[in-house]
């Protein structure tokens, strides 16, 4: 069952704002419906009761909390993020900053058993607890996906999560570290801390892949903007996923479905950890609208890319950018 009436997730200082929320247990004819008008109205949602099991996800926290417990020395024998490996504070290769430190890996298996050689003591506890994350993620993000093609509705349910069950997926796996910050909450005036004051630990940005499936602990940070512009805090619910419209899907559906911007703050006292996959279709998979989401009223707003084309174009843009503009009709 949906949560039918958006959560509310603003203190009582600031005007009640929500973002819609899912109980995957709930599987009635109304929850593709809602699925879909969620992408659609916010390109954002909270998933509840995701079947994803508790301890697959704390043994994958577990091994990334002692990751970046390392000396420095020892977590950059991963490699600079150039961009897979391990970051801290560089994002891209554009000159973006943040307050932040990561891990950027690629979702198959044999890249995730290469850096595990390097990062771990013990190399086949660290792969399996990484690959029964990411394998668990996948099907969340599928069945997510299958329930969109139902809910737009589609002829072919799963024109999406083939696109990421493609054994040539480029999807990524990305495990966000920020510190605490020193300074005290109480000297930032907005109590969400929307208007950008504090510490920026990544900056706003959309997803360019499919869908991204974004999980943290229990510290807060992650904003999300809403379509008129108002950006709203995240409350972090490490029991839950959230699940964001990338790019990509957006071209797919002609523009109905709209990428998410978002961008986590830095400013808690404890640190923040997001553990973040990214959904991608194989480098030569043409993305293009659906012939179902063309219509006379609604002719194509992007012209066909291979998402290989929109990986060379995002790669050398900003973080910030809208990289899917170059793509347009104009
Ligand atoms: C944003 C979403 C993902 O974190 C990411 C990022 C990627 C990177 O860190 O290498 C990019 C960024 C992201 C988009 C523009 C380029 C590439 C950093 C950057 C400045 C892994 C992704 O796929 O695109």
């Amino acid at each position: 069952m949906v949560v039918p009436s958006p959560i509310p997730i603003r203190s009582k200082k600031t005007h009640a704002v929500g973002i819609p929320s899912l109980d995957l247990s709930f599987q009635g004819p109304e929850l593709a419906g809602q699925l879909a008008r969620a992408c659609e109205d916010y390109g954002f949602f909270k998933v509840t009761n995701h079947g994803v099991p508790r301890e697959v996800v704390s043994r994958f926290e577990a091994e990334m909390k002692a990751f970046f417990s390392r000396p420095a020395f020892e977590k950059q024998m991963v490699g600079p993020a150039a961009p897979f490996g391990y970051g801290c504070k560089n994002i891209g290769p554009n000159g973006d900053t943040g307050e932040l430190e990561y891990l950027l890996l690629r979702s198959d298996p044999s890249s995730v058993s290469d850096t595990s050689r390097i990062v771990s003591t013990d190399p086949d506890g660290f792969s399996s607890a990484v690959n029964n994350y990411i394998d668990e993620v996948r099907e969340l993000a599928c069945e997510i996906l299958d329930l969109l093609g139902e809910g737009l509705p589609l002829s072919d349910e799963s024109v999406f999560s083939r696109l990421i069950r493609d054994v040539q997926n480029d999807s990524l796996l990305r495990i966000n570290h920020y510190p605490f910050a020193t300074k005290p909450l109480s000297n930032w005036t907005d109590p969400c801390r929307t208007r950008g004051e504090g510490r920026v630990g990544f900056g706003e940005h959309s997803d360019p892949q499919i869908l991204t499936v974004l999980r943290s602990n229990d510290v807060e940070g992650l904003q999300v903007c809403l379509r008129d512009g108002l950006w709203v805090a995240v409350p972090p619910d490490p029991n839950s996923f959230y699940v964001l419209v990338g790019d990509a899907l957006q071209a797919m559906t002609n523009g109905r479905l709209r990428s998410v911007r978002h961008r986590a703050m830095a400013n808690s006292q404890k640190p923040r950890m997001s553990m973040v996959y990214f959904g991608a279709p194989p480098l030569n998979s043409s993305i293009s609208p659906l012939p179902e989401m063309v219509t006379p009223q609604n002719p194509p707003i992007y012209r066909p890319f291979t998402w290989g084309d929109y990986k060379k174009a995002l790669y050398s843009l900003r973080l910030g950018d809208c990289r899917l503009d170059l793509f347009k009709i104009l």
